[in-house]
């Protein structure tokens, strides 16, 4: 069995970076879990303990951290296959 990763996208719906890659996910029919750091603090300040910075977007994969919407965006495009 090939292992499945855990992930979670950390974002706020009023950033552009945060949106571009919302929109590559809804294109090509991704389904990830979310958590806006506007709407609960709390989501903020887990990413600052998993990532350093409370920058968005950033999606955890496995408890790591990967920022920037070009870099999650390549991640999907090499690591999920549909
Ligand atoms: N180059 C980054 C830019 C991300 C960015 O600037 N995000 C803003 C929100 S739109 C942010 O999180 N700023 C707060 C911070 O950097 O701590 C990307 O493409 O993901």
């Amino acid at each position: 069995m090939i292992p499945v990763p855990t992930l979670t996208l950390y974002h706020f719906m009023a950033c552009p970076y945060c949106q571009r890659v919302r929109e590559f996910l809804s294109k090509e029919g991704i389904k990830v879990p979310m958590k806006d750091t506007h709407e609960n603090p709390a989501f903020r300040d887990e990413l600052i303990k998993i990532g350093g910075k409370p920058q968005v977007p950033c999606l955890v994969i496995d408890g790591k951290a990967l920022y920037e919407s070009l870099d999650i965006i390549e991640w999907f495009k090499k690591n999920y296959k549909k």
